[in-house]
């Protein structure tokens, strides 16, 4: 990667410009003093970078250190516009508000939201620092194109820096049912401030419907204008002056570039090493997770460990594998949530578990992206389990590296993927004995079954890829109507999108 010394030309602004929180790559201070930058993994980062750079756009966003300028530099490309963020900033913006107040809060409050006045001013002035970054890096009449819950305050102040902006919002996380998001005391702030942008994106239907129904409730509620202020029709809200779209725009994964990692000899070489590692087991139950608390894989300890004890499977038929990537370690519920996890890993493994044959492997790591294909491909169900999810992204990957359609997917109905992985087996996470049962159909279903099941699947998923989601939604946002741009439309994406098929309210 090359470094600049300055703040971007303006030959160098950018006509496409994401700005989200954390850059996609990680600035790492090394206990030698030095310095290096690495690849940070993670569902945005593998659905947005591609796209991205093929188009040589600019990224905005935190590089992971703290107090420390670092300046512009280009990775390709992809031009990389670092915001800088101190210890505070990242304790009250990240850690607290986006982390320990909405994520919980969006999630359907599986852990209670924690409301600081403190934490919610950080937000405020973080989020104007984004903005103040997205308005210097992009080019006249240029497309940003803004990601997620950490950023929901940015499209306003964007467009009041640069009303000449075409701007997108993609949230990644569900939108709350409407009796949940009024508990929030900024919501007024953050309806407003998601807004400023010509066109909001949610994973799901629900959730544009939600943000629609609370705009026309709070929209101008601060104000001396009368409350109302916004006005919503199907897929579109009347602010003032301005039509704001909003619409649905379920996310997926380069499944192509997957397809083709799995088919590779060495990761199928790699893939039957694990098999043999694990002692050659029946079956093999995998779980790839973040750790957190919204992912269920407390579930699936819990259902597992019941059918071992009710001897409905046994300890030599079953592995389970458990990639569990370190997470927000500086969150209170994060670290119970592990000492919990950890503690029911070690029970099943000391009441079922022999010498050299635990029943669970659990690795607390990140593993590479190869290594994660040879997982999913020695998997023989894949356990996704959340408690709620915007859409999910690893059941997606499995049924990628599924070409032989072999393999059986257990999915929670509350992850957003759901909706289009009809033939999944479809579990509900909070019905323990349900889990414990479709397990068990998942590990024994017929071959033919399986393989039709997973020829749906794939179908589905290797149709609607990454880049279908991403031309969707800059598509719609390109045709969306713009009240401020004083030098006419701006410019379309450079290529049609194969599909228009998004989804109004
Ligand atoms: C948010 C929303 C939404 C995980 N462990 C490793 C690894 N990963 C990669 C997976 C997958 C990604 O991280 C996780 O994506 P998810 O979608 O499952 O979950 P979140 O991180 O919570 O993502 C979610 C997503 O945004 C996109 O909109 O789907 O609902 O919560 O790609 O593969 N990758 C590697 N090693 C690991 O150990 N290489």
């Amino acid at each position: 990667m090359e470094e600049n010394d300055a703040s971007p030309s303006p030959a160098s602004r950018a006509g496409l410009v994401v700005v989200a929180n954390r850059l996609p790559v990680s600035l790492e201070n090394r206990s030698d003093g030095t310095q290096r930058w690495r690849h940070s993994p993670g569902g945005l980062v593998n659905a947005l970078e591609p796209f991205l750079r093929s188009r040589r756009g600019a990224w905005v966003g935190w590089p992971g250190t703290t107090g420390q300028e670092v300046p512009p530099l280009e990775d390709g490309d992809l031009h990389l516009y670092p915001v800088t963020l101190s210890a505070d900033e990242v304790g009250g913006f990240y850690e607290g508000f986006s982390n320990g107040t909405l994520w919980p809060l969006y999630h359907d409050v599986v852990m209670p939201p924690e409301y600081h006045r403190g934490w919610w001013d950080t937000y405020v002035e973080v989020n104007q620092k984004f903005a103040r970054a997205a308005a210097d890096v992009s080019a006249p009449q240029a497309t940003v194109w803004i990601q997620d819950y950490q950023l929901q305050l940015v499209p306003a102040m964007l467009r009041e820096l640069r009303p000449d902006l075409r701007i997108g919002f993609f949230l990644h996380i569900p939108f709350p049912p409407v009796e949940l998001f009024m508990q929030l005391p900024w919501r007024t702030e953050i309806v407003e401030g998601l807004l400023g942008a010509d066109l909001i994106g949610f994973h799901r239907p629900g959730g544009a419907q939600n943000f629609q129904w609370l705009a026309g409730r709070l929209a101008g509620a601060h104000s001396d204008r009368p409350p109302q202020q916004a006005e919503f029709h199907r897929g579109e809200i009347r602010v003032g002056d301005r039509t704001v779209k909003v619409g649905a725009f379920p996310i997926s994964i380069d499944a192509g570039e997957l397809d083709r990692l799995a088919r590779r000899p060495d990761v199928r070489r790699r893939a039957e090493q694990i098999r043999a590692d694990l002692g050659h087991p029946k079956k093999i139950i995998l779980g790839v997770d973040r750790l957190d608390y919204t992912k269920g894989i407390d579930v699936r300890l819990r259902a597992l460990h019941e059918l071992l004890t009710e001897r409905r499977t046994e300890p030599h038929e079953v592995t389970m594998v458990q990639i569990a990537t370190p997470s927000r370690e500086r969150v209170e519920h994060y670290t119970r949530m592990r000492e919990d996890i950890e503690r029911t890993v070690g029970r099943i493994n000391g009441e079922f578990g022999r010498v050299g044959a635990p029943v669970v492997h659990y690795l607390h790591t990140s593993v590479g992206r190869e290594e994660l294909a040879a997982f999913y491909s020695a998997a023989d169900v894949m356990l996704v389990t959340p408690l709620r999810d915007g859409m999910n992204l690893v059941c997606k990957e499995y049924v990628a590296c599924r070409a032989d359609l072999s393999g059986a997917l257990v999915l929670s109905e509350f992850a957003g993927a759901a909706a289009e992985l009809t033939r999944a087996f479809l579990v509900n996470p909070h019905h323990l004995d349900e889990v414990k049962a479709t397990l068990l159909r998942a590990l024994n279903v017929p071959a033919q079954e399986g393989r039709q099941r997973m020829g749906a699947l794939r179908e589905q998923v290797l149709t609607h890829d990454v880049d279908h989601w991403a031309r969707s939604f800059l598509t719609a946002l390109s045709s969306a109507p713009s009240s401020r741009h004083p030098s006419g439309r701006p410019p379309a994406p450079q290529e049609p999108a194969r599909h228009t098929d998004w989804v109004l309210t």
